[in-house]
């Protein structure tokens, strides 16, 4: 009887249900197979825009039209009828758009033009060539793969590009900002190639990560430095080598002179001697050089940490070739839950400029904790205004685990980042619901759910750093809290403690014009603001301040009674998500159901760790009482800060 159950179970298999594994992210577009695509001869790009329609097109016919007197610029008008666009690459974008809105049962509008915010809208891979990932949660890269090989391998690449193009990403960086030499050798390019051709058609260009000592480290040259004939005749023929294979690479990305990197200022140059040579080797074939701004401990070493960028970079303003980029983090320290703006974008008025952003939550809570980014990059773009930079760039939180990005709602982040690359503008909310139903269709709460991701990034900073506090984080991995850090054979700024400076007198790293004066470093009105600690907004007081345990907030509370309100606000937050993820179960597929709710008990099980670490090592120094517990607390019904920051 048994024998005969189980030949049934085999038998009928194919026809239950396929356990959902997340691996289709938001692309969940309905097969259709009648529908009528009118589309004029083009290449590989058109085909690919006509190939989606005609599978996923449920409306009655679609017209494609290439139009030379548009602008040249991946845009496309949308109307309900037909995609119109200058290039095949603007009709797949549009092509994506109209399945977007298909699939939300939406409204195309009137159809107005649209096109992408920013020309580069790239992704930065921190793969390794081992196959490992700098700061990856999702498994293994799926681009250098010893165990994905030939066509799986080609396989996830073209599913990889398919996922970018749906939300208008035309740039990969292929391998970690801490580079291999190795990468630029015949066998690298060769793969790099065989990558360049399958993302080719999806509109997307590969850039690598270059080592700026690889001359001499793979033995060719005596020496790196820019200025030495011999590097830049190197240089010079491995661009040639690497353009010949792919003719529209996009270029290098370089960290050079930070956290052990070599650099130009080895040889006694500058940033800008290094990045011009590079930039020189590379603009006979149209290629870029992105130079990151993220240094520390080189030039202005022991300055306060968050100052160096700017005093590194700022006189060699007006000095970069034109087809340099310098690329900074959002915040002047680290991808923190909260930083204030990076003043470097205030600082460089004659270099073109990008933002660098971090898909891959390695201070938020990683794949474990569900934490919406998108608040936190709106919060940049109310500072910086996106009409001042030429390129965006995201730390992938890509890996080879079935559904990409290790937690259900990490995907979201890699949603938001190509939605905000294309249209800063839009609301992390709008962003939100779209992903929502895309991804768990329209039948859930999309609202309710909404309301919990765009909370969720404050929900973090609530309870690992909230009131400016930052860099509190365990050593090397960067998930729990270890707030009494200090390694002396380390450098300083790894250090929490030189962060925090808590002591009986108080807490807070005073950056005012008292202090390090980083405040000096900003524009006008927020240097005078921040500088200020009567007018310094709350969510950055302890950035720029050192403040005593008992001084008074503007809502009357002591400092020390609201960083404890705050740390129990955080969890708060954590168990409301844990109940509204109770009351959407029903809508909810079980895999991805129980997937999410396990981790949200374990950011629950982290969160309340936060608070008890940080909380008990302060209370040494502040002596005073946590009058908070969770059934007692009362919190006024302020908007949160966030929703501040996030205007449309
Ligand atoms: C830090 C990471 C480190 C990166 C570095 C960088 O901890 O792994 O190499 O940034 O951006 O956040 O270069």
């Amino acid at each position: 009887m048994k024998q005969i159950i189980l030949s049934l179970l085999i038998a009928f298999s194919p026809l239950l249900s396929q356990a959902e594994d997340g691996h289709a992210l938001w692309l969940r577009y309905k097969p259709c197979n009648k529908a009528n695509i009118i589309a004029p001869q083009g290449g590989p790009t058109l085909q690919l825009a006509v190939d989606e329609l005609q599978r996923y097109w449920q409306g009655p016919a679609l017209k494609l039209i290439l139009n030379p007197n548009l602008k040249d610029d991946d845009g496309f008008i949308y109307d309900g009828d037909s995609i119109c666009a200058h290039s095949e690459i603007g009709l797949l974008y549009g092509a994506y758009e109209a399945l977007r809105i298909q699939a939300q049962e939406a409204d195309p509008g009137l159809g107005g033009y649209t096109a992408p915010k920013f020309p580069r809208r790239i992704l930065d891979h921190w793969d390794n060539l081992d196959g490992t990932i700098e700061r990856g949660y999702a498994g293994r890269s799926i681009f250098f793969s010893a165990h994905l090989k030939g066509q799986a391998w080609a396989n996830r690449i073209k599913e990889y590009a398919r996922v970018n193009a749906s939300i208008g990403l035309n740039g990969s960086v292929l391998n970690n900002v801490n580079a291999a030499p190795k990468v630029l050798t015949a066998e690298y390019i060769d793969t790099v190639c065989m990558i360049a051709n399958v993302l080719r058609p999806y509109g997307i260009k590969v850039y690598l990560s270059v080592n700026f000592g690889s001359p001499k480290a793979l033995g060719y040259t005596k020496t790196a430095d820019p200025l030495d004939k011999s590097v830049i005749k190197w240089w010079r023929e491995k661009a040639n080598e690497i353009y010949k294979r792919i003719p529209d690479f996009g270029g290098f990305l370089v960290k050079a002179n930070s956290e052990g990197q070599p650099g130009p200022f080895d040889y006694g140059r500058t940033h800008a001697d290094g990045a011009n040579m590079l930039a020189d080797a590379l603009a006979p074939h149209g290629g870029i050089v992105m130079w990151r701004s993220f240094v520390y401990g080189a030039k202005h070493k022991g300055e306060d940490r968050v100052k160096q960028a700017v005093s590194e970079f700022k006189d060699l303003d007006g000095l970069f070739r034109s087809n340099v980029i310098l690329q900074s983090k959002n915040g002047p320290l680290d991808f923190q839950p909260r930083e204030p703006y990076a003043p470097i974008f205030d600082n460089m008025s004659k270099t073109p400029q990008a933002v660098e952003f971090q898909i891959t939550q390695e201070y938020t809570g990683q794949s474990k904790h569900l934490v919406y980014l998108a608040p936190m990059w709106k919060e940049f773009f109310y500072f910086v205004s996106p009409d001042s930079l030429k390129a965006i760039a995201g730390v992938s939180n890509v890996g080879d685990d079935t559904n990409w990005c290790g937690h259900p709602f990490s995907q979201a982040n890699w949603y938001a980042f190509g939605r905000l690359a294309w249209n800063p503008s839009l609301s992390s909310d709008f962003i939100a619901q779209e992903w929502i139903s895309q991804t768990f269709g329209n039948e859930v709460d999309s609202y309710a759910l909404a309301d919990m991701m765009t909370t969720s990034r404050e929900a973090c900073v609530n309870y690992m750093m909230p009131l400016g506090l930052h860099h509190l984080f365990a050593f090397d991995h960067h998930y729990g809290p270890e707030p009494n850090g200090f390694k002396a054979e380390y450098p300083l700024e790894w250090c929490p403690v030189y962060y925090h400076k808590a002591s009986k007198d108080g807490i807070g790293f005073d950056r005012s014009s008292t202090g390090t004066n980083a405040v000096s470093q900003y524009r006008e009105p927020y240097r005078s603001l921040y500088n200020d600690l009567k007018t310094c907004p709350d969510e950055y007081l302890l950035w720029f301040h050192h403040v005593p345990w008992d001084y008074k907030l503007r809502n009357g509370d002591t400092l020390w009674d609201e960083l404890c309100a705050l740390y129990y606000r955080g969890i708060e937050q954590v168990i409301s998500y844990q109940k509204l993820w109770n009351k959407v179960r029903p809508q909810i597929d079980r895999e991805r159901w129980e997937h999410v709710n396990t981790l949200l008990g374990v950011q629950l099980e982290s969160a309340e760790q936060w608070r008890d670490t940080i909380l008990r090592y302060f209370q040494q120094f502040s002596k005073l009482p946590i009058k908070y517990a969770y059934t007692d607390i009362a919190y006024p019904a302020e908007p949160s800060v966030s929703t501040i920051y996030d205007k449309p």
